[in-house]
């Protein structure tokens, strides 16, 4: 039985509050959009649709590399994380699936696991192995790298790692493994950039081999940190020779912090996707780095550029098109719960957005070169504000109409604050 975690009466009452306000809204949009010849039922009916899952770790004040500054009532393990993966979900109903990270999220009974976060309403989305880090106990360092270290020790114990989040992946139910590691160099001659992309693959060939039929293999790039000279797997280049090489389970995942300043990120979709290799998202946003920060905080523009690529990439190959969509955020200054609710609006918000989309006017002013009326409807598309239609689906859905208001109106942290272990202070993740 789904025992969710708020008053769902409290929620319907809030809700019930703000009714006709969002009717009187909603059916001000959807005249607007009838004067477009768009259907807004259609666009609620798409946003309905979707989701996006949220990372465990995400649940935690992350913190930064210098500090962490946590909370009362922050979760300390894998169950008070799920509980308030859940209440996000349950205000949202855009999240019902949890991304967890290895070690981290390590239980001794997986199938409970699953049942608890079943009972929560949650599934288990991509699994996450973890060879960048030194856990207590572990025979060899990862301190010269994991999966293209020089040792052949080390990375053996890295593909174990990975073939291990693999089974406990089986028995959560998820069916990606999605493997980031943070191999390379801080100084010029510290390794030779050709056999430590060749150990990769060797590495990486193990564990695609250990991979079940219908999983995928998500690779994650990224440009720099913690290595700063080099980093094996640095950009989408080196993402997708591996992923090829490797073989069609492969893919490539693009977390849109981990890219050089300007990189066009929404090109590199569709690139991805024409050559059958785009595999998932870790959404964040970023102004100088993998600052991890909220979605759609700082370039809601790119967000819905990237939505409007994968919308095209959709259309393309309709039915055989399902990229792993997650936020992968660091929570410095934010209840982590308010965060996520808020990152989840945004993506929504851009998805919805990048559905209005005239298509037949973009490809007909792309074929006459009419760049004005091609960036116009664009620009049509992401001016309209889709908050009605958000909210009429989260309440649909039994979610709230005002969520993050809802969430305070529910005193869920204070009470956490009361029940669970206070964390101490220290370093943040990566
Ligand atoms: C690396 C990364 C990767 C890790 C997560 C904690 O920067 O984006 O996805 O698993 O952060
Ligand atoms: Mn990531
Ligand atoms: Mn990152």
């Amino acid at each position: 039985m789904t025992e969710l975690p708020l008053s769902q009466d409290q929620i319907e009452e809030l809700n019930a509050a703000q009714a006709d306000a969002l009717d009187d809204d909603y059916a001000s949009l959807g005249r607007q959009l009838a004067r477009r010849g768009i259907a807004i039922k259609a666009i609620r009916d798409g946003v309905a649709g979707f989701s996006v899952a949220i990372p465990s770790w995400g649940a935690g004040r992350g913190g930064t590399r210098f500090a962490k500054f946590p909370i009362a009532g922050e979760p300390t393990n894998i169950h008070e994380k799920l509980a308030d993966c859940a209440v996000v979900n349950q205000l949202s109903r855009a999240t019902p699936r949890v991304s967890p990270h290895f070690p981290w999220d390590k239980v001794s009974d997986y199938a409970a696991l699953r049942e608890e976060a079943e009972s929560l309403g949650l599934g288990f989305d991509a699994v996450n192995s973890n060879t960048f880090q030194d856990q207590p106990g572990q025979p060899h360092s990862y301190a010269a790298g994991s999966l293209t270290a020089n040792d052949v020790a080390v990375r053996q114990q890295a593909i174990d790692h990975n073939i291990e989040c693999i089974e406990i992946g089986r028995q959560l139910g998820a069916r990606d493994l999605t493997v980031w590691i943070g191999d390379g160099t801080n100084f010029p001659g510290q390794q030779d950039l050709t056999r430590s992309f060749d150990r990769y693959l060797d590495s990486a060939s193990q564990i695609y081999r250990a991979l079940p039929d219908d999983w995928r293999m998500l690779i994650e790039h990224k440009l720099f940190e913690p290595a700063f000279y080099s980093t094996v797997i640095s950009d989408w280049g080196s993402s997708i020779l591996a992923a090829q090489e490797l073989g069609p389970k492969a893919k490539c995942l693009v977390d849109l912090g981990h890219h050089a300043p300007n990189v066009n990120i929404e090109q590199i979709v569709a690139r991805l996707h024409r050559f059958g290799k785009l595999g998932g998202f870790h959404f964040n946003d970023s102004k100088y780095g993998d600052d991890d920060l909220d979605s759609g905080s700082i370039n809601p523009h790119q967000l819905f550029l990237v939505f409007n690529e994968l919308i095209e990439a959709e259309r393309n190959n309709p039915g055989d098109f399902a990229p792993a969509y997650m936020i992968d955020q660091s929570h410095n200054v934010t209840d982590p719960i308010e965060s996520m609710i808020a990152s989840a609006e945004s993506i929504v918000a851009a998805y919805a957005k990048a559905l209005l989309v005239d298509r037949a006017a973009l490809h007909l002013a792309q074929e006459r070169n009419d760049t004005m009326m091609a960036f116009q409807t664009l620009r049509q598309a992401y001016r309209t504000d889709v908050t009605p239609i958000l909210a009429k689906a989260r309440a649909e859905a039994g979610g709230a109409i005002d969520a993050i208001a809802a969430y305070r109106a529910s005193g869920w942290r204070d009470r956490k604050a009361q029940e669970r272990t206070k964390v101490g202070l220290g370093a943040g993740i990566v």
